[in-house]
Formats: C-alpha cells, sequence, structure tokens
C-alpha cells in the first residue's frame, strides 16, 4: 500500500571532540534522516552524506533534493523493494541517497513482520566484533594515549588516520609501544603513486592493511601499488558498486574491501559485494562515516552477512556523542565484542526529545 506519510530531519549531533582525516576535519555530525510512515508503522533511514563534499561527492542537500525528487517518486503502490531497487538503476549514482531510502524502507518492513533487520536479511544474530578509527592527533604522545586507551577498552584492532608528514614515525612508534596489536592506517586518498617507495615503509611494521593509499575515484594506479608493497591495501572511497569491485578485485588493486553500505547503495548491493568477495577469497569489514546510532545500527546488521570476517570500525557510542539521538548506545560487551540491538527493524529507536533538541529542520516529503 501507500506510504502515509515521509519525512525529512536534518540533525546536527555534536562530537565529544573532533574527527580528522587528510581531508577534514568534523566537529559535529550533521546527518538527513528519513523517516517513512505505514498504517502506523515508522522506518528510519539516516543518510551517511556529510553537508560537504570532503569524503564524497554527494552531500546532505544533493541526497534530499535525489530523494525527494527521483528516487521517492518510483515507490509506487504495489511495488516490492526489489522493483524499487531496478526501478533507480538509471539514476546514475547517488549511491548515499539511494541507501537512505533502501535503509528506511528495510527498518519499516522488518518492523511490519516484526522480524530484527539481520532476519530478514536471513542472517541469524551473532557478536559482532568491534574496531576504532582514531583520527589525526595533533601530537605523537596524544596518538599514543589515544591507542592506550583503545586497547585498555578491548577494541579487536586500531585504524590510525595517516597524512603526507604525519605517518611512517607516527604508525612506528605506535608499533614500537604495541607490538602484537592488529593495527591499520588509512590515508583517505592521500598520497600518489609517486610516494611507493615511501608507503613501502610502511611494510616494516606488520599493518593488517592500508587503507585508501592513493585517489578517492582511482582503482588502476592502486592495482600499480600493490605489487610494490607487502601489506594489503584496501579500498574505501573508490567503491560504490557490485562492477567498481569486480574491477578492482580482477586488476588486484586491493586484497580487502571496505564495505560502507551507505557509499554503495544500501545492504542489498552490499550483500552482492560481499559475496563476490567470499567467492574470491577477499574479506571484507563494515566502515563506518561516524553516524549516530541510527545508521550505527545499520552498519551492526550489516556485519551479520556472509563475507565480513574482519573486525569493522564500529565503536562505542560515547567515543563520539555525549549525548546520541538513539536507543541503546553501542556498548563493547565481555571480549570487546559488540550484541546486535534487539527485537524487530534496526533495534534502536529515536528519543524525541534528544532528536527535537538536535533538529536543524524538518520537512514534510510526502504526500
Ligand atoms: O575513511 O573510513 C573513513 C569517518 C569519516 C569519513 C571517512 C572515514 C571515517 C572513519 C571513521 O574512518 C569511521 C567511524 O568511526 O565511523
Ligand atoms: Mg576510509
Amino acid at each position: 500500500g501507500p506510504l502515509d506519510r515521509v519525512d525529512a530531519v536534518l540533525v546536527s549531533v555534536p562530537f565529544v571532540e573532533p574527527f580528522g582525516t587528510s581531508v577534514a576535519s568534523w566537529a559535529v555530525k550533521e546527518a538527513l534522516l528519513l523517516r517513512l510512515e505505514q498504517d502506523g508503522a515508522v522506518g528510519w533511514g539516516e543518510c551517511v552524506a556529510d553537508p560537504d563534499p570532503y569524503y564524497a561527492g554527494e552531500t546532505t542537500v544533493t541526497a534530499r533534493h535525489l530523494i525527494q525528487a527521483f528516487l521517492l517518486p518510483e515507490a509506487r503502490p504495489g511495488r516490492t523493494l526489489g522493483e524499487l531497487l531496478l526501478s533507480w538503476r538509471r539514476v546514475r549514482g547517488n549511491e548515499m541517497a539511494k541507501a537512505t531510502v533502501e535503509n528506511a524502507f528495510l527498518d519499516l518492513i522488518a518492523r511490519r513482520k516484526g522480524l530484527p533487520l539481520h532476519a530478514l536479511l536471513g542472517q541469524p544474530a551473532r557478536p559482532i566484533p568491534s574496531g576504532i578509527s582514531i583520527g589525526l592527533r595533533p601530537t605523537l604522545p596524544d596518538l599514543l594515549a589515544k591507542v592506550e586507551e583503545a586497547v585498555e577498552q578491548g577494541y579487536h584492532r586500531v585504524k590510525l588516520k595517516i597524512q603526507r608528514g604525519q605517518d611512517v614515525a607516527w604508525v612506528a612508534a605506535v608499533r614500537e609501544r604495541f607490538p602484537d596489536l592488529p593495527l591499520m592506517a588509512d590515508a583517505n586518498g592521500d598520497y600518489s603513486l609517486a610516494d611507493a617507495d615511501h608507503l613501502a615503509e610502511l611494510d616494516a611494521f606488520a599493518l593488517t592493511m592500508i587503507e585508501q593509499p592513493l585517489g578517492y575515484h582511482d582503482i588502476v594506479q592502486h592495482a600499480r601499488l600493490q605489487p610494490r608493497l607487502k601489506t594489503p591495501l584496501c579500498l574505501d572511497e573508490s567503491i560504490h558498486s557490485l562492477d567498481d569491485a569486480e574491477a578492482a578485485l580482477h586488476l588486484d588493486a586491493c586484497r580487502i574491501l571496505n564495505i560502507k553500505q551507505g557509499r554503495v547503495g544500501g545492504l542489498v548491493e552490499s550483500a552482492r559485494i560481499a559475496a563476490l568477495c567470499a567467492a574470491r577469497g577477499v574479506p571484507v569489514w563494515s566502515g563506518g562515516m561516524d553516524e549516530t546510532g541510527l545508521g550505527r545500527a545499520l552498519n551492526l546488521h550489516l556485519q551479520t552477512l556472509p563475507g565480513f570476517t574482519l573486525p569493522g570500525d564500529t565503536s562505542e557510542t560515547r567515543r563520539y556523542f555525549r549525548e546520541d539521538i538513539a536507543d541503546p548506545p553501542v556498548v563493547l560487551g565481555p571480549g570487546g565484542w559488540i550484541a546486535l540491538p534487539g527485537g524487530p527493524g534496526t533495534g534502536v529507536t529515536l528519543d524525541p526529545a534528544r532528536l527535537e533538541r538536535y533538529t536543524l529542520g524538518r520537512e514534510r516529503l510526502q504526500p
């Protein structure tokens, strides 16, 4: 049947401290949320686009436009979700906008069926491994303190952001202090192929992988870099679809893939990519976009899919937000494992008072 009501809500939730990559630093999580209501049931989606185009080309404003003008109009009564996703194939790119609507429909459908999201995806619940992505830090002692804190909390692996001038010596110092820690580095595209010899110096530190060292849209140059390193490469920004993943694996541009479901158009495309990677023996993991508890829950359910064999970037809510809009928060359980939120759909609910407090604007999109 038809949707009774569709709303877009723009929120801005302050971070505990700014999160910095080689490209940008963010002090708040500004996110576009989508609310679908049907027969008294409500499904929510959180768009992973930022207000700026510093991680990817999409922004909160372009996503809102695509959702309203091109994606929602295809959600005609009587169409299945599969048919809706097929109808979007002629909408080029804009995977973050697509994922927002797909996620909200999956949450709505799961809630109407009384099923947790992972069960709707055909997967049993399982404990999810934890991982933390530590942003660029002003000093080395400060970085070492952050890593120490993460190790004490029991995270299964630690990811460091690196950039030109803040790389080999910093990774060396962390490795020296924590010889056995599963450790990796993410450059968010700060290097070029001319830096291959410099990047090869990172081979000395037994990193589990180096994430996206080269251009944000590149696959071919990563394929030329990989044979010059012992450390596996992992692609993030360059992968927006199953076709991108196929190209990257075919060219041996990476030996590990970061799947952000919000970057590849949603959970259905993520499942396809994970299945392809599993068939090729390439491990995948779930990245994060510093999401609120809403998007974070999606990433937890994502990790029940076959192929997600490595710890991802899902860390505790309290390291991002003093106060989040969703309950329950993500916490590390015994051994550093994360439990899936229980109950139907994503299993998280938005607190009306906190949602209101952090809302910048609300707009009714339908009917
Ligand atoms: O490259 O994975 C990235 C955050 C914002 C933009 C890009 C990235 C990140 C992270 C943090 O690494 C992941 C998280 O903690 O959610
Ligand atoms: Mg990354």
